[in-house]
């Protein structure tokens, strides 16, 4: 084969491009944002990477609006992301689990025309156990009809709306799961010539497989229909495995290749769930939706959702499309 017709490293942005004959967004102005997005996360893999000899493990010794405990890496990824999205030029606003309020970074129409909402480091709580953790991002854009004033109309917007969503695990290796609605595709970060590198297009999710993943120690506290099934599941008939790692990205990333279901249901002390809406249901959902897979919060789709304020959580159902259907059915 002649060099010209080797297949070439096909990276993010160049691959997102690509999309440019049915994807109204495979602009470069997006392709540029997208950049902001793998630029950011692989200075956030950098730092995991070396967590431990960079003296920035633990607490940042401050708490967030969540009111959980700041590790020192959430801030680092936090302040990457928000440095790395600011400068693209077409990011109006900006929404992360770390702060309260949104990013203004450019008001003018014609400017600031995607909102970007994202988890910096969701699992943070695991790093110095050293499980995969994970960035979670989402991008909406402004309704023209919108003024650019009403920063709550342009954030609060249902799942359906979104243009592009997707995640970085930071494990073995560093890989990028990105949907911009026409399929999910996996980039594996190449260290030495430091670009997400094209691993597999238009990934699906098995339509059933036997895992559940949930953490069983608050299960007398699920709604009844939730424990239930939890008895079925495990019966001989059923045959079911429990897989649960307590990283998010981690379980969906598992699930989103093997099969089966993930849930975190609503509890007395969490009456909404503990998953947020916004940055981490509504990605996830877009994803399972584009390969084949389904997302519900026991009543709705996770997409349909009318969101409220900014930190909303929501209970989650997401996985194979016939697990979703089965946990459904006990409810
Ligand atoms: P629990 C991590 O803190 C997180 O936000 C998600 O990544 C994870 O799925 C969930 O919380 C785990 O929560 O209550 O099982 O420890």
């Amino acid at each position: 084969m002649k060099n010209a017709e080797k297949p070439f490293i096909k990276t993010v942005e160049r691959h997102f491009l690509d999309r440019k004959g049915n994807n109204p967004h495979a602009t470069t102005e997006f392709s540029w944002l997208l950049s902001g997005i793998t630029l950011a996360t692989k200075i956030i893999a950098s730092q995991i990477q070396r967590a431990g000899l960079l003296e920035i493990m633990g607490e940042a010794g401050r708490v967030n609006v969540q009111g959980e405990e700041v590790q020192k890496l959430d801030e680092i990824a936090n302040d990457t992301l928000v440095r790395c999205l600011g400068y693209r030029g077409n990011v109006g606003l900006l929404v992360s689990e770390e702060d309260e309020e949104p990013h203004v970074i450019q008001d003018a129409p014609e400017s600031g025309k995607y909102t970007v909402l994202f988890d910096p480091l969701d699992g943070s709580s695991n790093i110095n156990a050293n499980v995969n953790i994970g960035t979670i991002f989402s991008i909406l854009q402004r309704d023209p009809k919108c003024d650019a004033s009403d920063v709550m109309a342009r954030v609060l917007q249902p799942g359906y709306k979104q243009v592009a969503a997707g995640y970085v695990i930071y494990g073995a290796s560093t890989v990028l799961a990105y949907t911009a609605g026409y399929g999910v595709h996996m980039f594996t970060l190449d260290p030495y010539i430091g670009a997400f590198v094209l691993a597999q297009e238009n990934v699906m999710m098995p339509t059933e497989g036997k895992i559940y993943s949930v953490n069983e120690a608050n299960s007398r506290k699920f709604p009844i229909g939730y424990q239930k099934y939890l008895d079925w599941a495990k019966t001989d008939d059923a045959g079911y495995s429990s897989r649960y790692i307590g990283s998010l990205v981690a379980d969906f990333h598992r699930t989103l290749i093997r099969g089966g279901v993930f849930f975190y249901p609503q509890t007395k002390k969490s009456p909404e769930g503990k998953l947020r809406l916004l940055y981490e249901a509504n990605p996830l959902a877009f994803m399972a939706e584009q390969a084949g897979g389904a997302a519900s919060d026991g009543t709705q789709r996770i997409l349909d959702k009318q969101p409220h304020a900014m930190h909303e959580r929501t209970p989650l159902i997401i996985g194979s499309k016939n697990e979703v259907e089965k946990v459904l059915s006990f409810l």
